[in-house]
């Protein structure tokens, strides 16, 4: 096989180096005492000698200080202006399958609403037998659910179609976020109002400053979708809609309409904003594929990666990663540290919930030699993740959204990651 690497410019000539040497032995995580006396040990750290706060120091919980730096970030040059801007999730500093609320990645065209939920309502209109107006108080008394999806931007990777950019999972993979949701089944809402027989779509829009709307087809409405209020088992935040916002499972994260406020029905799609100059892709032809809801299967490996380097030396190590699908599970996930020569099954770790993140890891003896990361999701469909230059084929390089092809990363000798692509 020839390895070109595209973007970033990593040594070659040590890779093919390394192709060659021998693995060495295995090396256990800890390590023998040594001659000196290890201070973490010997000397007595300050809080052995102090109290601590009390119980009523922090009402609300917070992350230790030494967690400073897991943090949501943007990139500046990425948008004109931080209200219709975004920002992403540290996905290389998360484990599990639960993306905690004050991490998940933020999008918005106008803001964060501020809402008073005393001042909220929700109106269903359109081609319904009764036009009706829900407080929030009217919503909870519906019977709700409680699900586990994941929210992808159908914009996530969008940066690198023309080839690999930006250098971390943050900001590659970062568009996405993992989180239980407790709500009403929208089915009851749109029943509860009656839907007329020619009541074939439904518009969902926002009370933020964006008024963003979606055309969302009937069966998807009637099927999973939610009108949610907690998001792991607390009030969604204001960045992620509250009071309220819509959850359509497995379909891109601009339907997941925020804050929201009406629902109108309607006999077919109404053809705005976000579903004509944007979240459509144009190919090669000239036409543009439009309407593309649904989220293909993908998966990254977030350890290590360009923000997460091995820090450890050769030796026993633990790589780790998310994969994801719109269309059901993820039963596999295949694992290459060579740039594709060899696949190996990655093991997973957690629940495997429908339309839900999921985690895999892969622990391997690290010869210190350089490697090629990749990790390729196999979902209940039988769908497999393709490589990036399969979907340029097939979609041409003016798209942005819906990149899912396999992503690589480039681990040196010293275990400093970087984004590249192999062909
Ligand atoms: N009302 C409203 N809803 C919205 C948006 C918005 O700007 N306004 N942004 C959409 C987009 S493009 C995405 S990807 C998701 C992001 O959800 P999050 O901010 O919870 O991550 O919300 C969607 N819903
Ligand atoms: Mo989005």
């Amino acid at each position: 096989m020839v390895i070109k690497i595209k973007g970033t410019k990593p040594s070659r000539r040590n890779f093919l180096k390394a192709a060659a040497a021998a693995p060495v032995a295995a090396m256990a995580g800890g390590q023998a005492f040594a001659e000196e006396a290890d201070p973490a040990i010997i000397e007595k750290q300050p809080w052995t000698q102090f109290l601590g706060d009390g119980v009523d120091a922090r009402p609300y919980g917070m992350p230790s200080q030494y967690e400073a730096d897991v943090v949501r970030r943007d990139v500046p040059w990425l948008t004109a202006d931080p209200v219709s801007s975004v920002n992403f999730t540290p996905l290389h500093e998360l484990d599990g399958i639960i993306t905690p609320n004050g991490l998940c990645f933020e999008r918005h065209h106008a803001g964060i609403a501020e809402i008073d939920p005393g001042q909220h309502r929700l109106m269903i209109n359109g081609l319904v037998d009764t036009p009706l107006v829900f407080t929030m108080e009217d919503l909870m008394r519906f019977p709700r659910e409680n699900h586990v999806y994941f929210l992808e931007c159908a914009a996530n990777s969008g940066m690198e179609w023309r080839g690999a950019q930006l250098n971390g999972c943050q900001f590659t993979h970062g568009m996405i976020h993992n989180v239980m949701y407790t709500g009403v089944p929208l089915r009851l809402i749109l029943e509860e109002a009656g839907v007329k027989t020619s009541g074939k779509w439904i518009l969902p829009e926002g009370a933020d400053a964006s008024a963003m709307t979606r055309s969302i087809p009937m069966e998807k409405a009637m099927d999973d979708c939610l009108v949610a209020f907690k998001m792991n088992g607390e009030a969604l935040r204001p960045e992620q809609g509250y009071p309220v916002r819509l959850v359509v499972p497995g379909w891109e994260g601009n339907m997941w309409v925020k804050w929201l406020r009406r629902i109108e029905v309607g006999d077919q799609p109404w053809h705005h904003r976000e579903e004509t100059s944007k979240y459509t892709d144009l190919l090669e032809n000239g036409q543009a594929r439009r309407f593309t809801w649904e989220m293909d299967a993908k998966s990254v490996i977030t350890n290590p990666s360009p923000q997460a380097p091995i820090t450890h030396g050769p030796g026993h190590m633990v790589l780790t990663g998310v994969a994801w699908s719109g269309r059901g599970t993820i039963p596999r996930v295949d694992v290459t540290i060579d740039g594709g020569e060899n696949w190996v099954q990655a093991r997973m770790s957690g629940p495997s919930l429908n339309k839900s993140m999921h985690r895999f890891y892969h622990e391997f003896d690290w010869d210190g030699s350089p490697l090629l990361l990749q990790s390729r999701a196999h979902d209940s469909t039988g769908y497999v993740q393709p490589t990036k230059d399969m979907l340029r084929e097939v979609r041409g390089e003016n798209s942005i959204y819906h990149n899912n092809g396999i992503q690589t990363w480039y681990v040196n000798e010293e275990g400093i990651a970087e984004n590249v692509e192999i062909s």
